[in-house]
């Protein structure tokens, strides 16, 4: 026999004898007469009828905890009062058998009751993620990534994997996870960013990275995960680091374009209501220190450092206010502000060539132009205190000369969490580790 999606139902004519494989998700008793189940699938749900005429069934199906993996064998029928949606078949089962495929032992709330709290949804992640608006979330999640993928390749860049077992700290801000390597001391690597230069110092021209990162701080926020998936990228530029912003607005402007093309944002924004999403054609660059100066005037006592996450929020608001943009590269950050690969603007170094970009007035993207003078990499450490010990293989990189290069790290967690306004990247990761997560 041939098995049926619930989504499928809805094509056949009334009368069609189905056979499909669900969960139970509810079910109670409706009259002397009838017993009320909803079967849900991966995407969709639909309303069979138990006659209690067969009553050994009934007191059987009774038992089943909800959750219950069953294969239903039924007859379509049109229900007194359709209540069809995008997810809810419009017709009815008359349900003839029910065979049990798995029991479950019994949930803590079903998907159509969930308790509101974070942490009691993130307890019982399985059940969860079963709910259509996370079957959408992460359909979104793998377009995000997929959209990544295609658009680096079609502009010539190689994917590489590199080693997440370090000899020293990869990005000297960060606090880092050190693990026992046959009796050395290693480090989970803080991002691929000394490897990704060293490839592009390798001749690799472009290349990029979807994978692990690893960030050891204490940092208990709705926007810090210790795990989280980084997207990035490192090339070497013929004339400004410009052309690597280029690249990465060509890969938002397509996620955007493909994210909200797709029938799956409305499921999930029946859990994460969203407002519009506004971007321009010709996306806005603006320099840091007008960002601080849109501040000032805004009544700000911000200084020309680095911004508090409160201070990103208002300016995400002046620019979607002055602008009509929520997305926007902010440019030629400080060098206070920037590690110390960034290079400086060789006219006044108290800038860099580095830039962050946002949206919805949040950080999801840092990048910039890379120091590929040995010699002033050198004393770059130097002047922060970052010694040559587990450095070695990077320094030799340059001393190979590298060429002019820059690059950029995207936060996976972060684009999907803003962009659909879920309000923590914890939602957008499958099992997520912050510093509460593993038992003691
Ligand atoms: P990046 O690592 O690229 O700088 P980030 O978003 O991870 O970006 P941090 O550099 O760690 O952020 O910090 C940026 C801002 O977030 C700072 O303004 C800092 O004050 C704030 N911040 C960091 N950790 C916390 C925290 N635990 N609670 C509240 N704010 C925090
Ligand atoms: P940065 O430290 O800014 O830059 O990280 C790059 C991007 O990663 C995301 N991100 C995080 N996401 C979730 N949880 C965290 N704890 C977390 N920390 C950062 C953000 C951020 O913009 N090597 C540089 C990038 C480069 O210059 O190529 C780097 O790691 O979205």
């Amino acid at each position: 026999y041939e098995l049926n999606t619930i989504a499928e139902l809805d094509k056949l004519p009334l009368g069609t004898e189905v056979n499909f494989r669900a969960r139970i998700a509810t079910q109670r008793q409706m009259s002397k007469n009838l017993d009320f189940l909803l079967f849900r699938d991966q995407t969709h749900t639909v309303q069979g009828v138990l006659s209690r005429e067969y009553l050994d069934m009934v007191r059987w199906v009774e038992k089943l905890h909800s959750e219950s993996l069953v294969q239903v064998n039924g007859t379509l029928k049109s229900p007194p009062e359709p209540v069809r949606s995008a997810t809810h078949s419009g017709v009815e089962v008359e349900v003839h058998t029910v065979f049990l495929v798995n029991a479950a032992q019994g949930a803590p709330f079903t998907n159509y009751k969930p308790p509101e709290t974070l942490r009691n949804r993130l307890t019982h992640r399985i059940l969860d993620l079963r709910h259509p608006s996370n079957q959408a979330l992460f359909r979104i999640r793998s377009l995000v990534t997929r959209t990544f993928r295609e658009t680096l390749d079609e502009q010539g860049f190689v994917e590489i994997n590199t080693p997440k077992l370090q000899p020293a700290a990869t990005e000297s801000g960060a606090a880092v996870f050190k693990v026992q390597y046959f009796g050395r001391n290693a480090f989970l690597a803080q991002s691929p960013q000394l490897a990704k230069q060293m490839a592009v110092s390798a001749d690799f021209g472009r290349v990029f990275e979807v994978g692990p990162v690893f960030r050891a701080e204490n940092s208990n926020t709705h926007r810090h995960l210790t795990e989280y998936t980084g997207l990035d990228l490192e090339m070497a530029i013929q004339h400004d680091y410009h052309e690597v912003i280029h690249v990465i607005d060509d890969f938002l402007k397509a996620v955007f374009t493909a994210v909200y093309a797709m029938p799956e944002v409305q499921e999930v924004q029946k859990r994460w209501p969203s407002r519009e999403f506004k971007w321009l054609e010709e996306t806005l660059i603006m320099n840091f220190e007008d960002g601080i100066k849109m501040l000032r005037d805004d009544g700000r006592d911000v200084p020309m450092e680095d911004l508090s996450t409160p201070d990103e929020l208002r300016l995400g608001e002046l620019v979607r206010e002055k602008f009509g943009t929520d997305y926007y590269v902010l440019d030629k950050f400080p060098a206070s502000a920037r590690p110390f690969y960034t290079l400086k603007d060789p006219e006044d170094p108290f800038w860099t060539r580095s830039f962050d970009i946002f949206i919805r007035g949040q950080e999801i993207c840092s990048g910039g132009q890379r120091v590929n003078d040995a010699t002033e990499l050198r004393e770059n450490m130097r002047a922060i205190g970052i010694t040559e010990d587990g450095m070695e293989d990077y320094l030799a990189a340059f001393d190979l000369g590298a060429p002019p290069h820059a690059g950029a790290g995207l936060g996976l967690e972060r684009i999907v969490a803003w962009m659909l306004e879920l309000g923590d990247v914890r939602y957008a990761s499958l099992f997520h580790r912050d510093p509460k997560s593993l038992p003691e």
